[in-house]
């Protein structure tokens, strides 16, 4: 076939070549390009589900949105990517509600000690009325949460010195805990002796004797390798903690809206695999830990509760939180206190 330099010129790829080169090199660097900070390691599930994510948005956008993922505490702790999304310096973030509390004080009541009993009772309240609840207080402090909650775990309890059979095991325990009002309330309802530290100085502060214990979900556990510095797991399942993917109002308003409808959808669509991938996770993972030298327990819930219950800890939050964001928790977890 003959190939004259008018059918070049129809073809495609040189029409994109030569003919629409400024569109090209705008696409390359996208029109709106922005960062997404976490503090995993890129092995768990909600890096691997947000690098989906983000590539999905890439293409359904055609390039005008790219999201530059920044995972493992790469541009600081919890504390430093608060105010970083806060003042806009990053665009996405996501985070424990319990952490988002310092900001937000009702973000922490997902987090009150063995309110709910399984996940199906966890995604109905957080997809349902209490998500929203909460997602219209984080909306008051400038910040945008996506709809669909992503999932951290049931929190389980590891030490390096004994296993935690029932709430005396706690007393003195030298246990870190996130940056929270809620867990140190908790763990000083448990007479413990709670340390605030941020995720990355985790590992540090259990190889170096910091603290003797912390207490992490199964799938953290296992991909922050917890289980080099740690002997014993204690599957307390103490409490459901999750991460609100949260957006800098400003940068998210300066989408325009059908490009905001295309995030959003990627970042729920993402955020529900997440979910399942991680109770997948969890549900193997007891012998991989077992497999690394833990040795792991399975204490009864009661005691604990009630430890909770005579300190008078569930009272207290209820007062903290107010009547009506406590009875929209207990409408999902029954009566607590
Ligand atoms: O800091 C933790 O322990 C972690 C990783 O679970 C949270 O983000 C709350």
């Amino acid at each position: 076939m003959k190939v004259s330099r008018r059918t070049l010129l129809g073809t495609s790829a040189f029409a994109t070549a030569v003919v629409a080169a400024p569109w090209v090199a705008r696409a390359q660097s996208a029109e709106f390009s922005y960062k997404y900070a976490n503090n995993l390691p890129v092995a768990h599930p909600m890096n691997v589900r947000a690098k989906e994510m983000a590539d999905a948005i890439k293409a359904e956008t055609n390039g005008r949105v790219e999201i530059q993922i920044f995972p493992s505490n790469q541009l600081g702790s919890d504390t430093d990517m608060l105010s970083q999304l806060r003042s806009g310096g990053i665009e996405f973030f996501t985070l424990s509600g319990l952490i988002l509390s310092t900001l937000v004080p009702v973000a922490s009541i997902n987090g009150i000690g063995f309110a709910f009993p399984d996940y199906p009772s966890v995604w109905k309240a957080m997809d349902g009325e209490l998500g929203q609840y909460v997602r219209n207080q984080i909306a008051k402090a400038n910040l945008v949460a996506m709809e669909k909650i992503w999932d951290n775990g049931f929190r389980q309890t590891t030490s390096s010195t004994k296993p935690i059979q029932g709430p005396e095991d706690l007393k003195g325990f030298k246990i870190r805990v996130p940056v929270s009002p809620l867990w140190t309330s908790m763990y000083k309802a448990f007479d413990a002796a709670p340390a605030s530290i941020n995720f990355s100085e985790v590992y540090t502060a259990l190889q170096t004797k910091v603290v003797d214990g912390q207490e992490n979900p199964l799938a953290i556990i296992a991909t922050a390798k917890l289980y080099e510095v740690q002997k014993y797991c204690s599957l307390t399942n103490h409490m459901w903690d999750g991460f609100w993917f949260l957006a800098n109002r400003r940068a998210w308003e300066r989408l325009p809206e059908n490009l905001r409808t295309v995030v959003a959808k990627h970042v729920n669509a993402a955020g529900l695999k997440e979910r399942e991938d991680v109770a997948q996770l969890n549900a193997g993972l007891q012998k991989e830990l077992t497999d690394k030298g833990m040795v792991i327990n399975q204490p009864k819930a009661e005691a604990f509760r009630d430890k909770l219950r005579t300190a008078g800890f569930y009272a207290e939050w209820k007062g903290k939180y107010g009547d009506e964001a406590w009875s929209v928790l207990e409408k999902y977890t029954g009566k607590l206190s």
